[in-house]
């Protein structure tokens, strides 16, 4: 049977799912998005996402109609309608058909998109071994631009970043900030332990406020660990025992090169273990 895609107010057909051409989702990346997991049919942290999504929508002037209880039903419902028992679900409130030309106020209708599909996670291996990773030349937006708390539907910056990172053999790349500070991978946040102190960037570094590390976060505190929410150099990262990402898709992955330097035993080490197992336990029981 084909997936059945949620918009605005029913679910269809996948083949039957379609926008206009004219929605400034598509012609301006004019919308906001969220990317959430599955995990035993239940969607994780639902709550969360959909605050964020009403802060980036807010932050864009953007109106979503329909309340956070009537979304919360749409999400589980496809969910159940597509009998996702370990998937991913992509959310998308475009700005709506209009005219051409930026004016948002030309749009009238906003869609709003659910999406509950299975997820191609990284290789095993990575999680066994590792990742490389390297620093690319594109900046994370400045957050007095386009804010990167904003997960808005225009990813180009972190595209432009990801097709560095692959042309350098890379599945992930990392991106500094305005300041030359430590700002995070195109689709992961970054973490550091160093001295039995956990360490990652700050929200005000420029970076997406993760889903996925704030839970990191909390689970720190379960190993009695201190994390350190500060600026952090590419020296920070080059000098950590351990490094690994977090992300709604990549879970926790760690990384065990950066910039050909080899990190801590280049091995993924103990406190990431220890975090991911925590992990496994909060998603899946
Ligand atoms: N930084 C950026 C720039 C992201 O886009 C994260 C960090 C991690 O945030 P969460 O809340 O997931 O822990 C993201 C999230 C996708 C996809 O479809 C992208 C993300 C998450 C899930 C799927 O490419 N990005």
């Amino acid at each position: 049977m084909s997936l059945q895609i949620w918009i605005n107010g029913k679910l269809v057909p996948k083949e039957d799912a379609t926008i206009s051409v004219y929605d400034h989702g598509l012609l301006y990346g004019d919308g906001v998005f969220e990317g959430l997991r599955v995990y035993n049919g239940k969607v994780f942290r639902l709550e969360d996402h959909l605050e964020r999504l009403w802060d980036s929508a807010q932050a864009i002037w953007l109106e979503i109609p329909m309340d956070v209880p009537e979304l919360v039903n749409a999400v589980n419902e496809t969910v159940r309608a597509n009998g996702i028992q370990d998937g991913y679900v992509r959310l998308v409130v475009t700005r709506g058909a209009g005219t051409l030309g930026l004016d948002p106020n030309k749009c009238s209708n906003p869609q709003v998109i659910i999406i509950a599909d299975h997820i191609t996670l990284y290789p095993d291996h990575f999680y066994q071994n590792g990742l490389e990773i390297v620093t690319v030349s594109t900046t994370r937006n400045h957050p007095a631009a386009l804010n990167p708390r904003i997960k808005s539907l225009n990813y180009l910056n972190n595209i432009l970043a990801k097709i560095e990172g692959m042309q350098a053999g890379c599945v992930e790349a990392l991106m500094l900030n305005h300041k030359g500070e430590v700002a995070e991978c195109t689709g992961d946040n970054i973490f550091l332990v160093h001295n039995q102190q956990i360490l990652t960037p700050p929200i005000d570094a420029g970076i997406l406020e993760g889903i996925t590390r704030q839970v990191v976060i909390e689970l720190a505190a379960k190993l009695k660990l201190p994390v350190r929410e500060i600026p952090l150099t590419r020296h920070d990262v080059y000098i950590a025992d351990e490094c690994f990402l977090t992300g709604s898709a990549a879970e926790i992955i760690p990384v065990v090169k950066v910039d050909s330097r080899t990190i801590g035993s280049g091995k993924p080490g103990p406190v990431t273990g220890d975090l991911t197992t925590l992990f496994r336990t909060a998603t899946r029981t």
